[in-house]
Order: C-alpha cells, then sequence, then structure tokens
C-alpha cells in the first residue's frame, strides 16, 4: 500500500498490506485470547486504557504530525481530536465499571432477578479517515473494557494511525491476542465480513455500510452503522447575534475542510436576516487561510481523497446550472496537492446536488427561508438524519423546530459537536445504533437475565 502525503502529493512509505490469509490467523489469534482478556477485572481492562491515554497524551506530537501527513488535518486541528479522544477515553474510563456492573433488579422474599451484561466476544471495527482517534475511540475503547477482543480495521487514508493505535494499545497492557490492526482497503475489509465474528461497528459511507449490513445479515450479531450525513443549521428572526451566528456556522462547515459526518452541510436563513448574515458568513469564510496543514494559522488543508475534488466540482457545476449564485472558491486551488477553494453558493433550492447529497468538503449552500415552517420542512426534506442545528435567543422556539426534525442529534446555538455523555446515532441514510453515553457502554455487550430463587425445602 502506498502511503500519500495529500497537501504535497509525495509518498510517505509503502507497506504490506493485510491479506484474507492473514486476517484469519488474526482473528484466530483473538478468538483465543478473548476469553482470558473478558475474565480479567474490569478495573483491570479500564486501568490499561487509561494507561493508553497517557502514551496518547505523551506522544502527542509524532501522533498528530503523523494524523496530518496521512489525511491533511490542519496540525491544531491534529492536536485537538487526540485531546478530544482522551476526554471521551475518560467518560469511559470514569463510567464503565457503573453501567457494565451487575444490576439486581428484584430482591424479594427466596427470588432475586438480577441482569448482568456480558461481552459479545470477538468484534470487528471498521473505521473512516476523517476523525481516525475520534471515531476509533468511540468503538475499540468501550468494546476493550466490556471484554471483547477487537479486529480494528483502519481507513487505508489513515493506515499509519491505526497501527500507531494499535502499537499504543499493546503498549499499554492490551494483549496481542486481544486487539490486533487488521491493514488494507475495502477489499481487507470484505474478509473480516466473511470471518464468523460476534458483530460488526462500522464508521463510514451509506453505500459501504449498507454493502455491509446486508453482507453480514445472515450471520445475525449486532451490526451498528454510523454513517454520513446532510447537516442542517436553520436561523430564524430570532437572532440578536447574526455575525456571531456566520462565524460559528462557517466553522461548522468547514472545521476539518468539511470532513465531518456532522459538518453543517445545508444553511438556512430567515429572510429578514438573510443579507446581514450572507456578509458576515462571506467575510468569515474567505479569512480562512489555505495552505500547509503544517503550518501555524492555516485553516484550510487539502482533502484526504483525490476524488473527491470531482465530486466538489459536480456539485458546484449541478447548482450553477440551475440557478445558485457563487460568492466565493468554487474550484480546485490551483496548487499541489488535493486542495478545493472554499466555496459559498447562494440562490440555492433542493434541485441542486450540493443541498442534497453530501459534500463531506469545503462546500456550502445558504438558502434564504420566508418563514419557520418553510425552514422545517426544508430540513425535514432530507434522506439523511445526523444532526440539526437552530442559531436563535428562545430556546422554546428551537426546541420547537428541532421536535419536528427527524435526527439523531439536535443543537441549539451550536453544531458539528460530540459529547462523550449522549448518545451519537444516525437515522435514516445515516446509519443506526448508538455509541458514546451509557448507551455506548452497553452497546458492545448482551445482557443475561437471571432468575435465581431458593429452593425452599418445606
Ligand atoms: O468511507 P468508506 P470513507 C462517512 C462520511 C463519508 C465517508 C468517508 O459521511 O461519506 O464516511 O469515509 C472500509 N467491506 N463518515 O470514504 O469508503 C474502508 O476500507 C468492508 C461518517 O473512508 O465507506 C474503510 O475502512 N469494508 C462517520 C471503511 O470501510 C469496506 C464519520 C469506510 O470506508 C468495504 C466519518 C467493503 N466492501 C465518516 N469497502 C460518522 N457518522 O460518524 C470499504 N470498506
Amino acid at each position: 500500500m502506498d502511503i500519500i502525503n495529500p497537501a504535497t502529493e509525495a509518498l510517505i512509505t509503502t507497506l504490506e498490506g493485510d491479506t484474507a490469509a492473514s486476517a484469519q490467523k488474526k482473528y484466530e489469534q483473538v478468538r483465543q485470547g478473548q476469553p482470558a482478556w473478558s475474565q480479567t477485572p474490569i478495573t483491570e481492562r479500564i486501568a490499561t486504557i487509561a494507561r493508553f491515554s497517557e502514551l496518547l497524551k505523551n506522544q502527542a506530537d509524532e501522533l498528530a504530525a503523523t494524523l496530518t501527513q496521512e489525511m491533511g488535518k490542519p496540525l491544531n486541528q491534529a492536536h485537538n481530536e487526540l485531546n478530544g479522544a482522551r476526554g471521551r477515553i475518560q467518560y469511559f474510563v470514569e463510567n464503565s465499571e457503573k453501567w457494565l456492573a451487575e444490576e439486581v433488579v428484584t430482591e424479594e422474599e427466596g427470588l432475586v432477578e438480577k441482569i448482568a451484561y456480558e461481552p459479545l466476544g470477538v468484534i470487528a471495527n471498521i473505521s473512516a479517515w476523517n476523525y481516525p482517534y475520534l471515531v476509533g475511540v468511540n468503538v475499540f475503547v468501550p468494546a476493550l473494557i466490556a471484554g471483547n477482543a477487537v479486529l480494528y480495521k483502519p481507513s487505508e487514508y489513515t493506515t499509519l494511525t491505526g497501527l500507531k493505535i494499535g502499537e499504543l494499545l499493546h503498549q499499554a497492557g492490551v494483549p496481542e491476542n486481544v486487539f490486533q490492526v487488521v491493514v488494507g482497503g475495502g477489499k481487507v475489509g470484505q474478509a473480516l465480513l466473511e470471518l464468523p465474528l460476534d458483530g460488526y461497528f462500522f464508521t463510514g459511507s451509506n453505500r459501504t455500510g449498507h454493502y455491509i449490513y446486508e453482507t453480514v445479515a445472515p450471520k445475525m450479531v449486532p451490526c451498528q452503522m454510523e454513517l454520513g450525513g446532510k447537516d442542517p443549521l436553520y436561523v430564524p428572526n430570532d437572532n440578536a447575534n447574526v455575525a456571531k451566528t456566520a462565524q460559528a456556522a462557517a466553522e461548522g462547515a468547514f472545521y476539518n475542510n468539511g470532513q465531518s459526518c456532522c459538518a453543517v452541510e445545508r444553511v438556512y436563513v430567515h429572510q429578514a436576516i438573510y443579507d446581514e448574515f450572507m456578509e458576515a458568513f462571506t467575510q468569515e469564510v474567505q479569512q480562512f487561510k489555505l495552505g500547509d496543514p503544517e503550518e501555524e494559522g492555516v485553516f484550510i488543508g487539502p482533502l484526504a481523497r483525490q476524488e473527491q475534488i470531482a465530486v466538489l466540482e459536480q456539485q458546484v457545476q449541478d447548482a450553477l446550472d440551475n440557478g445558485a449564485r457563487l460568492l466565493t472558491g468554487g474550484k480546485k486551488a490551483d496548487r499541489t496537492g488535493y486542495y478545493f477553494e472554499p466555496t459559498v453558493l447562494t440562490n440555492v433550492n433542493h434541485q441542486m446536488q450540493v443541498m442534497r447529497e453530501e459534500s463531506f468538503g469545503p462546500i456550502i449552500g445558504i438558502q434564504r427561508v420566508a418563514d419557520d415552517e418553510e425552514a422545517v420542512a426544508l430540513m425535514q426534506d432530507t434522506d439523511y438524519g445526523l444532526t440539526a442545528a437552530v442559531y436563535c435567543d428562545t430556546q422554546e422556539k428551537a426546541k420547537e423546530i428541532l421536535a419536528k426534525i427527524d435526527s439523531g442529534t439536535a443543537y441549539w446555538n451550536c453544531c458539528d459537536r460530540v459529547s462523550a455523555t449522549l448518545p451519537w446515532s444516525g437515522r435514516k441514510k445515516s446509519g443506526f445504533g448508538s455509541t458514546l453515553s451509557y448507551q455506548g457502554i452497553r452497546t458492545f455487550t448482551k445482557p443475561k437475565a437471571y432468575h435465581l430463587r431458593v429452593m425452599n425445602n418445606n
């Protein structure tokens, strides 16, 4: 496998990927190690994960540099991601014992009823490249703490980061026969679908997620999908901070080059404040610095995948062909690397791809709406259901609007954020199942219901 730096298009290194045969070997290894791991006291498993988090901190500079070199996110955003991952790990370290402890639900004369949370066994974690630490930690940390063994397949676009994660988990004390990194792309991922695993946890595109779900269905094992999004943000005519809102919306749309499943992908603004918003938003976007992601102050690095440039060019062209107006950007940047200029389109509508299909890049369409009803109808007009945001002064108005939106996450005066204490879940084409929060701890277990009755000897 060639590992390419998307900012320079230079070869970083070449390494051997796994094959179906080597994946099978790794499977046998972790199948063999899982029982003993599930027998270790949970406090030990948690302590191991805490040591892993310490190692992430001690090696943050090297890990951030590797992440930036292989997928192009600005260095400070790579550091932010590592810090975010440590915050999430801390949540699991502090809360897993409580949510995985046996639960006595009935204790009567001669009868006890209780629930035990047992690990699933050996699970596959097939992961994505946009936040490899964050989306990985969502799965393999609670899975390991619950006593599972994990076959972890990082995206082929962040292989080096995936290997580092494996190395540090082993250094922290996770046995080699409990966690194994499976290196490669779709073909190797496909090999995992053929193995007799006890669960599949996927983060990636709807297309691949759909394929995986139908392929593993005959196994009748737990399967969770964290897929894409087309997340809307609405600004009603109840907002005394339009400029601040525009800044927050621009950050939500362009952070990580828009390569975030919960990035703001559509913006609707009430007609009364539309011009003021557009002015502030475009100004904000035009001051984003595009450049070398290792350089201080750069906000827009290269896209991780060269193929995405054509997708974005197509969305811009389709929008312009249908009457949209280009306010800034609109094309591949004229420099080495997979760079696309931060792009703002207005006069857009739902006949355009840019308002319907995931962009996963530095491009946004902003649509003027007459009133809240029109905004709700447009926000709901989507195949996705990941997040939705409303920026306004009165919480009641926000909650009234958000209650009508079919999404797993709702934001009032914030966006593009994931919290360890809340379930992270998608609906419709955004997938199903929850990670994070107490739900995301029990996701990697199966309940055993104990009915314990004293045999009365009279
Ligand atoms: O996805 P792919 P990408 C989504 C985001 C975007 C996509 C980008 O919306 O659409 O992910 O990630 C492996 N059998 N999210 O392009 O191609 C592949 O090797 C088994 C949403 O990487 O779907 C990689 O490891 N595995 C998310 C993984 O699947 C296969 C956050 C994903 O690859 C396979 C991040 C196959 N046949 C990205 N083909 C969220 N909601 O949190 C590919 N893979």
